[in-house]
């Protein structure tokens, strides 16, 4: 195949002459392709396939051990500017940088199959969605892709038509962390990643292009590309609300976009849109509308069973690839936090052996389409979207960040965004359980300046007044005996139903220095089982904990210097001011 596409076809030409592939493969996006690669990958051993009766039509594949996550510190920004890409981000010149990947992209490809994978990332027939081509040499990516995106012909047709595509280029290499890379250039529109085949580093439309290079292009067209899930909560009277969520890699976006509520919250459902990524748009009549660009769930195994996360625990039983999950005798996924099976073998195939560690990664993955899903919103796949009443952001902390509360304008929820910070978690190689800063949960995908970001978000009052309100929530609060105060999960639908109670003007709250907390009795807590002592804790404050965490927000805005916008350090400056006047009330 060929395509029609002057841009497109030479470039492919150009990286089959420097790659030298065996052959190329053209992606059609067929269900017959999809199979035929999976045949493919089981005679090679890359994938083998699971129990057919429990798990029919789900297979699983075993990474290499040193691939196993996102790579921050392989990751860069290579803007002509280095300011551009800023503190935020690793930083190299472009030119550079296409040396670097040249020479290792030389002659990669021999004896491989290059695969030229057209895909769209949102609906096919949205104004929104973007497209992107991948070049690659691993048949596991393109089957991730095929269930991760909108690819093969329809993509192909609109690339075509529209003539500006993403350019995506990926080779596994030799696997080697000595040689791995992953490349941005958001001039260029163009990606380059080597060495890794591991999700966020290898499926190029996700991280790479719908949220590093679709931010950069946002900021230029006037929308935002968000690492946020996107969920309808459909009450008791049929109304439906739809918040967007940015929480870090691995703190629950996936369960939450699933939830299902408990049983004394009768009549409320939820309805998944995304899970992961949202673009955001203003519409005419200044309402931001989302759209999730992808069109599967690339989740967090261990820890889904029917209590925490039933309809994905569903969703996986069939047509799932698994990577890097243990498996049962008779050759059943497993992982921690299952309620059933014992593993007979762990992630590295090797008999289990509970010295040696974990049956699963910590960070395992499924692959599904998202249409698995039994709580997939009908109008997941609307070319205009959804318009979205909350945004909510969040993160881990064992301390300080209370269940919930509502920031006082935008401009605030900008600054709650900008300093949110979260405990880090496996889905990044390194440490895990260290507070850092992760403003808006975008610190590893932002492919420009933070400050620019920033600036970028404070715009919108200028040009809508309908914009949703913002909240922050924790899921993860601790007592002293490292206990968590909230019971999380399906339960959480009863902080929604307050957030969407603030939205409607119909629930109470209490003002503090930090914004809007819900009085206990503001929560519904009918059925909950939980104690008072807890839930005061919850929902107040300590203003000692808080002068220090918002002085530590100054210390790290200040970081990025004269970029910084004014209205951050106005905004810091008004709930410093408020929480030393209420010290001094209290003295
Ligand atoms: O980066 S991935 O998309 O592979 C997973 C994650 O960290 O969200
Ligand atoms: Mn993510």
């Amino acid at each position: 195949m060929t395509s029609k596409l002057e841009s497109l076809q030479s470039w492919v030409d150009q990286v089959a002459a420097h790659t030298q592939p065996e052959a190329i493969h053209w992606c059609t996006g067929s269900d017959e392709e999809y199979q035929d690669l999976i045949e493919l990958m089981l005679a090679h051993g890359t994938l083998t396939t699971l129990n057919r009766e429990t798990h029919p039509n789900c297979y699983l594949h075993l990474s290499s051990p040193n691939d196993v996550a996102r790579v921050e510190h392989l990751t860069f920004i290579c803007t002509s500017g280095k300011d551009d890409a800023g503190p935020n981000n690793l930083w190299m010149e472009p030119a550079e940088a296409h040396e670097k990947m040249d020479a290792l992209f030389e002659g990669c490809m021999r004896g491989r199959i290059m695969y030229v994978i057209p895909y769209c990332m949102g609906p096919i027939d949205s104004p929104y969605s973007r497209c992107g081509v991948e070049i690659t040499d691993s048949a596991y990516v393109v089957a991730n892709m095929k269930l991760m995106t909108k690819m093969g012909n329809k993509a192909l047709e609109r690339i075509e038509r529209e003539g500006k595509f993403v350019r995506g280029l990926h080779s596994t290499g030799e696997l080697d962390p000595e040689r791995r890379f992953i490349m941005h250039f958001p001039e260029e529109l163009s990606i380059k990643s080597y060495g890794s085949g591991y999700g966020g580093n290898a499926l190029l439309g996700k991280k790479c292009h719908a949220l590093r290079i679709a931010s950069y292009q946002g900021r230029q067209e006037g929308w935002l590309a968000e690492h946020m899930l996107i969920v309808g909560l459909e009450n008791p009277d049929g109304d439906v609300h739809y918040i967007a969520c940015a929480f870090p890699s691995a703190c629950g976006k996936t369960n939450l976009a699933m939830l299902i509520p408990p049983e004394s919250m009768k009549g409320w459902r939820a309805w998944t849109l995304g899970d992961d990524i949202a673009w955001l748009h203003l519409d005419e009549d200044g309402k931001l509308r989302a759209i999730n660009p992808e069109a599967g769930y690339f989740g967090v195994v261990p820890g889904t069973n029917e209590k925490t996360n039933k309809n994905a625990y569903e969703m996986i039983k069939h047509d799932a690839i698994f990577t890097n999950v243990a498996t049962t005798e008779d050759n059943q996924p497993w992982w921690e936090g299952k309620l059933d099976g014992t593993p007979a073998k762990d992630w590295q195939g090797r008999n289990y052996d509970p010295s040696t560690g974990k049956a699963a990664h910590p960070n395992s993955r499924f692959t599904v389409p998202a249409t698995n899903n039994p709580a997939y919103s009908s109008l997941a796949d609307a070319p205009t979207g959804v318009p979205i009443s909350a945004i909510v952001f969040g993160g881990r902390r064992k301390k300080v960040a209370p269940l919930v509360y509502q920031t006082k304008s935008w401009e605030h929820g900008v600054l709650v965004g900008a300093g949110t910070a979260s405990e880090t978690t496996a889905a990044m190689v390194g440490e895990v359980g260290k507070v850092r800063r992760d403003p808006m949960a975008m610190k590893p995908f932002c492919g420009y300046n933070f400050a620019d970001y920033w600036a970028h978000w404070l715009s919108f009052p200028e040009r809508s007044e309908h914009l949703p309100k913002i909240f922050h929530v924790n899921w993860f609060r601790q007592d002293d005996d490292g206990n968590f105060l909230w019971p999380g999960f399906g339960e959480n639908i009863r902080v929604l139903e307050w957030i969407i109670d603030r939205v409607e003007h119909r629930a109470g709250a209490k003002e503090t220095p930090i914004g809007f907390l819900p009085h206990a009795e503001d929560l519904n807590t009918t059925n909950l089982d939980i104690s008072a002592d807890a839930l005061e804790e919850l929902t107040s404050i300590d203003t000692a904990q808080w002068r220090a965490e918002m002085a530590s927000v100054l210390e790290y805005l200040e970081g990025y210097g004269d970029r910084l916008p004014e209205e951050l350090r106005r905004q810091q400056k008004m709930i410093a001011d408020a929480l030393n006047e209420e010290m001094a009330k209290a003295s």
